[in-house]
């Protein structure tokens, strides 16, 4: 244990440089030390749900790589690194019996980052759910709310002396929607418009556990959402658009700031006014229990009517309830087929600080590119370059239009395990080979290093 102080939120005149991973993207280890199945385990082992077959098994190994990844972020210069723990490292079971040889791990990562002199950002939900809650029902049971609150109190009270700035949940959105309605992320499930039970238990569950991390004395807890501009193609798509914004970026700030799921939502899902579901109380737990809010922010969405004959499977499953929906992305288009737009960071996070009056991190920000690698593995990735140039020109932006950004985080570190597109799509600083694990730095790699060291 090192002596240094918790590091929380900068204050509005100091900001922090980072770049991020998530453990079941990059850990692999994924039977080592006593942890326990997860639902991206079990998910990724049926056949068709991942692109290339492929799972988190290995992934970038970092769970016995750590020297190496920190002396790449040491090398980045980077203030601060946002990894999320494996709840079921910690927790193998996802209540009851604790596994030490888990939060040992995190232990070293927290030591070896503050050793470097960088603040880790912990996040404690990014997808990887015990498999044995979801054999309970997953997130559609709100007995995970409670256990997801009494496992970040596990991990709370390890690295607490040591870690000021925690998320709660990685983009809610995805856990709730592609994993419960589209049935595109595990646990794969296809629940319609009851997804937004488990959007519910999900804010639930930051709320319990924000509050009793908070009365622990945490530090600063937040949440990170996948929020969205939302820019409809005509003046007929304005429905659908509503929608969209609804279940994309309402349903998790209005309780957050509020107190409140709106009509449209609980149209969508009656579920949402259903007093044994938004029992008494959970509202008002919920409303302000944010002490910062993280920005993921990749491409904008641009929702339209079906036309005629028209069909639309994916956003009909991934935006249940809401009838004809479409998007119509323009070029030019990253690998994944996402729109590149960095207007919309700005409008995004201008926004973001309106709505909420919270400051605000940018916890996600990248792109996946197609990277010819040469024989020396070097990737010269310029289209990842101009993207994240024209996006941090977008960030400068915002900040002067008064959005309290106190923060930016790169994704990703390490080229790793995209879920659904497996290792098919790459959005890494560094490329890592996938026979050897061999770290090679990309030209982006040097771009970002670069920048951060001229805008401290
Ligand atoms: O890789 C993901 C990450 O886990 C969550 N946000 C989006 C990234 C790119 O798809």
């Amino acid at each position: 244990m090192t002596s240094r102080p918790p590091t929380g939120l900068p204050d509005a005149q100091t900001f922090l440089w980072g770049t991020a991973t998530a453990s079941y993207q990059v850990e692999g280890a994924t039977t080592a030390d006593g942890r326990g199945p997860s639902i991206w385990d079990t998910f990724a082992a049926l056949p068709g749900t991942v692109r290339d077959g492929k799972d988190g098994s290995v992934a970038c190994d970092s769970y016995h790589r750590l020297d190496e990844d920190l002396a790449l972020l040491d090398r980045l210069g980077v203030d601060a690194y946002r990894f999320s723990v494996a709840w079921p490292r910690v927790v193998p079971q996802g209540v009851g019996n604790v596994e030490g040889r888990g939060l040992d791990y995190y232990d070293r990562v927290v030591d070896g980052l503050l050793e470097r002199g960088i603040t880790p950002m912990v996040t404690l939900y990014h997808w990887d759910l015990p498999q044995a809650l979801e054999s309970r029902g997953g997130w559609l049971n709100r007995d995970t709310a409670e256990a997801f609150a009494d496992y970040a109190m596990v991990v709370t009270e390890r690295l607490a002396d040591r870690v000021g700035l925690w998320a709660t949940h990685n983009e809610p959105w995805c856990a709730a929607l592609l994993g419960y309605a589209a049935g595109v992320h595990a646990p794969g499930r296809t629940e319609g418009t009851r997804a937004l039970v488990a959007a519910h238990h999900l804010n639930l569950g930051h709320a319990l556990a924000a509050h009793r991390m908070r009365e622990a004395g945490a530090g600063d807890v937040g949440i990170v959402h996948n929020l969205n501009t939302v820019w409809p193609e005509r003046p007929e798509a304005a429905d659908v658009a509503d929608g969209v914004d609804a279940i994309r970026n309402r349903v998790w700030i209005d309780p957050l700031v509020d107190g409140a799921y709106d009509e449209r939502l609980r149209a969508i899902a009656p579920e949402l006014a259903d007093p044994d579901v938004v029992r008494e109380g959970d509202l008002d737990l919920i409303r302000g229990s944010a002490d910062w809010i993280g920005v993921n922010y990749y491409t904008p969405d641009r929702p339209d009517v079906l036309d005629e004959g028209e069909v639309d499977a994916g956003a009909a499953a991934a935006y249940p309830g809401v009838e004809g929906l479409t998007f119509r992305p323009r070029g030019p288009l990253t690998d994944i087929g996402w729109e590149t737009d960095d207007r919309a960071l700005t409008e995004l996070l201008v926004a973001t600080h309106e709505r909420t009056g919270l400051p605000l991190l940018v916890t996600e920000n990248g792109a996946a590119c197609v990277d010819a690698v040469a024989d020396d593995c070097r990737v010269d990735d310029q289209d990842r370059i101009t993207y994240l140039r024209d996006h941090l020109a977008a960030l400068e932006r915002a900040r002067e239009q008064g959005a309290d950004v106190r923060g930016y985080v790169c994704w990703t570190l390490l080229d790793n395990f995209e879920w659904a597109e497996g290792y098919t799509k790459t959005f890494g600083l560094v490329h890592i080979d996938p026979e050897t694990q061999d770290r090679t730095p990309k030209a982006s790699f040097d771009f970002y290093a670069d920048h951060v060291a001229r805008h401290r």
